[in-house]
C-alpha cells in the first residue's frame, strides 16, 4: 500500500491518473533493464527519443579501431584512382593476430577494416569484381584478409566491423543502377561469410573522377537517390540485425563532422534527420546534434593515429599528449572513439605506433585505476524516492542511478571525500536508456577556501570526463543548472591523473 501511495503521489504531480501511473510504472519496470533494483517508486518517464538496444550496446563500446589497408599502402596515396594493379598488393608478413593483439592490448573492443576503399580493390575474393586479392601475388591469390581478420578477432575476443566504400573508382559500371547491385552483393558477401559484424561503415566521400574500367572520366551521382540507402540498410538489418550502421547521417550512428578526433560541447545524441544527406551534411549540426532532435543518433569520432588514413613511411604516430587529448575530447564528450591504425607494407602495425599505443593505455590505466569517489557518501538536493538515492552514484554499479522528482530541472549532487583528496578528473554518466536530459552543469570542489568551480559544460549524455588542474578538497559536487526533464545520473567518479603537464587541458572555466 505504501508503495502504491508513493507512486501515486509522485505521478499525480504531473496530472496523470493513478491507474495510468501504475500501468506505465509496471511497463517501464518490465521494459527498462536499467531500472534500479528494488525501486519503491516509478522510474522517470523516458524523455524524448531514447536509444535502441543496438545503440545502447554500441555506447558501451567506447573505443575501437579502424584499419586502413589496401593498394594505397603500397603506392603511398590516400585515394587510389582505381587503376592500380592488384600485383602491387603483397604484404609479405601480414599477420592479423598482430593487429588484434595490439588492438586488444590498447583496450579497443573491435576492429573495422577497409574491405574496399574508394579505389575499388577488395581485400576479400569478391565474386563481383576481378579487382581483388584473388589477382594479387599475396598468398598466391588464395588469400582473404577478411577471413584472417575474422579468425584473429574471434581468437582475441574482439568484434569485427567492415568499411565498404560506396564510391568505386575501378568499377566500369559505377554510376549506373548495375553498380548499386554490385555494391549490395559485395555487402552481402561481407555480412554472410565472416561471422558476426558489429558495425557497417558507409563512407560519404564521392570525388567524381576515376579509372572506371578504363573510361578514365568524371562521374557524378545524386547522393540523395543513387545508392538507394534505405534498401541497403534493410539488407544489413536482415543479415546482421545487431550491427550498427554508420554514415555521415546514420541511421544508427552519425559522423562527428571532422577527422581531428574532437567532439564539441554540447554534443547531443539526438538530431533532426531532416536535410542530413550522406556526404553533404552540415558538419556543425552533425557535431552538436539537437537538444530536441527527433531521432537518437549519437556521434562516432574517427581519427587516424598518423596524419594519413593509410601508411606513409614519412609519417609518425601522434604524440602521447595528443592521443590523450583525443580520448578526452571524444570518449570524454560522450562519443565512441574510432582510432585508425595503419598497417605498413609488410602488413604489420608499425613498431613505433605499437609503442605509442602501449604508452597511451598505460596513461589511461594509471589515471582511471582508482575511483576516489567509490563507496563514498553521496547526497543530493532532491531524489525521487527509494531506489533512486544519491548513493547509487558511487555504488560502482552502472545500472543503478540517482534520479530527481519529475518537476525538478536543477539539482546538486555531492560526494564527500577524505580531507585533502587530490584530483583533477571527474567522470559522470547519465542514465541514457531514459534519454539525454542535462543541458548545463558545473563541477565544484570544496577546499580550504570553500566551494570553487573547477569545470563547467553543457551536455553529459553517455559519459563526460572533465579535466582541470589539481585540486585538494574534502567534497566534490555536480551542479545541474539546466535539464530538459528531471535529471538522472548513474555514476559520479573522481580520479587523479599524474600525466603532467597536459598541454591540451581545455576544460578549465
Ligand atoms: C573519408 C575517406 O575519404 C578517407 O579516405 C577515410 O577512409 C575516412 C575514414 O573517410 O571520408
Amino acid at each position: 500500500m505504501t508503495e502504491i501511495g508513493t507512486v501515486t503521489r509522485k505521478w499525480s504531480a504531473c496530472g496523470v491518473s493513478a491507474a495510468r501511473v501504475l500501468a506505465v510504472g509496471v511497463a517501464l519496470c518490465v521494459m527498462a533493464p536499467t531500472a534500479s533494483r528494488g525501486a519503491g517508486v516509478a522510474p522517470p518517464d523516458p524523455f524524448g527519443v531514447v536509444p535502441t538496444e543496438r545503440q545502447l550496446a554500441w555506447h558501451e563500446l567506447e573505443f575501437y579501431g579502424f584499419l586502413h589497408f589496401t593498394v594505397n599502402t603500397f603506392t603511398g596515396r590516400e585515394w587510389g584512382y582505381g587503376d592500380e594493379s592488384p600485383e602491387l598488393f603483397n604484404p609479405a608478413r601480414l599477420d592479423a593476430s598482430q593487429w588484434t593483439r595490439v588492438a586488444r592490448d590498447v583496450g579497443m573492443k573491435g576492429l573495422i577494416l577497409t574491405a574496399k576503399h574508394h579505389d575499388g580493390f577488395c581485400l576479400w575474393p569478391s565474386r563481383y569484381t576481378e579487382h581483388s586479392v584473388r589477382n594479387s601475388p599475396w598468398r598466391n591469390g588464395q588469400g582473404d584478409v577478411l577471413r584472417e581478420l575474422s579468425e584473429a578477432c574471434a581468437a582475441a575476443g574482439l568484434k569485427m566491423g567492415v568499411y565498404l566504400s560506396p564510391w568505386d573508382r575501378n568499377h566500369a559500371e559505377y554510376g549506373t543502377a548495375a553498380y548499386v547491385d554490385v555494391y549490395r552483393n559485395q555487402l552481402r558477401e561481407l555480412l554472410t561469410q565472416y561471422g558476426e559484424i558489429f558495425e557497417v561503415w558507409h563512407d560519404g566521400a564521392n570525388g567524381g573522377d576515376g579509372y572506371y574500367g578504363g573510361a578514365r572520366e568524371t562521374r557524378h551521382i545524386d547522393k540523395r537517390t543513387y545508392y538507394g540507402w534505405p534498401e541497403t540498410w534493410q539488407l544489413v538489418r536482415e543479415l546482421q540485425p545487431n550491427a550498427v550502421i554508420f554514415s555521415d547521417a546514420g541511421p544508427d550512428i552519425r559522423w562527428i563532422g571532422n577527422e581531428s578526433g574532437i567532439a564539441p560541447d554540447p554534443c547531443w545524441a539526438r538530431i533532426d534527420p531532416e536535410g542530413i544527406i550522406p556526404g553533404e551534411a552540415d558538419v556543425r549540426v552533425l557535431a552538436q546534434g539537437h537538444p530536441d532532435g527527433e531521432v537518437w543518433r549519437p556521434a562516432e569520432v574517427d581519427v587516424s593515429i598518423r596524419k594519413g588514413w593509410f601508411y606513409h613511411p614519412e609519417e609518425e604516430p601522434k604524440s602521447l599528449p595528443h592521443l590523450l587529448d583525443i580520448y578526452y575530447q571524444s570518449v570524454g564528450n560522450g562519443c565512441c572513439l574510432l582510432l585508425n591504425l595503419t598497417p605498413d607494407r609488410d602488413g604489420l602495425i608499425p613498431d613505433q605506433d605499437v609503442r605509442r599505443l602501449q604508452e597511451f593505455r598505460a596513461a589511461l590505466d594509471a589515471t582511471f585505476a582508482l575511483d576516489l569517489a567509490a563507496e563514498r557518501p553521496a547526497s543530493a538536493s532532491n531524489h525521487r524516492g527509494p531506489g533512486f538515492e544519491p548513493n547509487r552514484l558511487t555504488d560502482g554499479d552502472r545500472d543503478t542511478y540517482w534520479a530527481a522528482d519529475d518537476d525538478v530541472r536543477q539539482a546538486t549532487v555531492t560526494v564527500d571525500l577524505p580531507p585533502g583528496t587530490r584530483f583533477n578528473r571527474v567522470r559522470v554518466q547519465e542514465q541514457i536508456a531514459l534519454g539525454q536530459r542535462i543541458a548545463a552543469f558545473a563541477v565544484e570542489a570544496r577546499g580550504p577556501d570553500g566551494w570553487q568551480e573547477v569545470s563547467a559544460g553543457q551536455t553529459i549524455g553517455a559519459r563526460r570526463i572533465l579535466r582541470f588542474p589539481d585540486v585538494e578538497a574534502d567534497a566534490v559536487r555536480l551542479i545541474i543548472r539546466e535539464a530538459l526533464a528531471c535529471p538522472t545520473l548513474s555514476t559520479f567518479e573522481v580520479y587523479h591523473a599524474t600525466t603532467e603537464p597536459d598541454p591540451f587541458l581545455q576544460d578549465t572555466p
